[in-house]
C-alpha cells in the first residue's frame, strides 16, 4: 500500500519485506567493517542513536561540525561499499514514488534501542536537494515526527514498522523531522532494536 504524507513524501508500507533476508547479512558485514558508534555533535553532546555508513560517502559529526567524508574516521579506511541489495531496494522504492534514476552516494545506518530518540532537525548537509531521500525501517516500531519548514510548526506523527520504506522528495526535503523515544519492544529478527537505512545523493 502507498500513503502520501505530503506532495513529496510517500510511505511504501512493507515494501522492504522481500529484501530483508538479503539485507540482514549485508548489514552484518558492514557493521563488522565499520562498527556502530555514538557520534558527538558540534555542541558536544553524544547522540543516543548509534550510526555507521556505507557507500562512497558517509555522514559524520564531531566537535568541528557535521560533514560527509569518504573515509570512516574511526577506522581510517573507506566506508564499506553499498551492497547491491541496498542499491536495488533504494532504486526500486524511489522509482515506485516517481523518482527514476536515483543514484545514492551515501547510506546512513541508524540504530535505535528502546528509549533512543532523534530530536527534531533538518537535513541540510547535502547540496542536491533535487534528489529524494529513501529511508528503510527494520525491527521494532518507531513514531516519526514530520514537521514543517519552521521548527515550531506542528508535527504530524507517522508510525513506521518493520519493512516500511519512505521516499521524501523535493518540496519536502527541508522539513523538520525526528523520531520519538522508542517504546520497549522486541522484534523476532532484530531483537530490541530498530535499524533505519537512509539513502542520499549528496552532491
Ligand atoms: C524528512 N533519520 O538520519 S529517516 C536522519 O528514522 C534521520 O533514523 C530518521 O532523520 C530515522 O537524518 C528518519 C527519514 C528522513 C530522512 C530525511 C528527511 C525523513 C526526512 C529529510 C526531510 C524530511
Ligand atoms: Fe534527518
Amino acid at each position: 500500500s502507498q500513503e502520501q504524507l505530503a506532495p513529496g513524501a510517500f510511505v511504501l508500507r512493507a515494501f522492504a519485506l522481500p529484501y530483508v533476508q538479503q539485507l540482514l547479512p549485508a548489514l552484518a558485514a558492514i557493521e563488522q567493517a565499520s562498527p556502530f558508534r555514538h557520534l558527538i555533535t558540534p555542541g558536544g553532546f553524544r547522540m543516543s542513536v548509534a550510526m555507521t555508513c556505507c557507500g562512497e560517502l558517509g555522514w559524520t559529526s564531531d566537535r568541528r561540525g557535521y560533514r560527509y567524508s569518504a573515509i570512516d574516521p574511526d577506522t581510517g579506511r573507506h566506508w564499506p561499499p553499498l551492497p547491491t541489495v541496498f542499491l536495488q531496494l533504494a532504486q526500486s522504492a524511489a522509482a515506485q514514488a516517481g523518482f527514476d534514476g536515483f543514484m545514492p552516494e551515501a547510506c546512513l545506518i541508524n540504530r535505535y534501542e528502546p528509549g533512543t530518540r532523534l530530536t527534531l532537525h533538518q537535513d541540510k548537509d547535502e547540496l542536491d536537494y533535487g534528489a529524494p531521500i529513501v529511508s528503510v525501517s527494520l525491527g521494532i516500531p518507531a513514531m516519526f515526527l514530520f514537521g514543517g519548514n519552521a521548527r515550531n510548526d506542528k508535527a504530524a506523527r507517522v508510525p513506521l514498522f518493520h519493512g516500511d520504506v519512505v521516499v521524501w522528495g523535493g518540496p519536502d526535503r527541508l522539513r523538520f523531522h525526528g523520531i520519538l523515544p522508542l517504546k520497549e519492544a522486541e522484534h523476532s529478527l532484530l531483537g530490541r532494536q530498530r535499524i533505519n537505512l537512509t539513502f542520499r545523493k549528496v552532491a
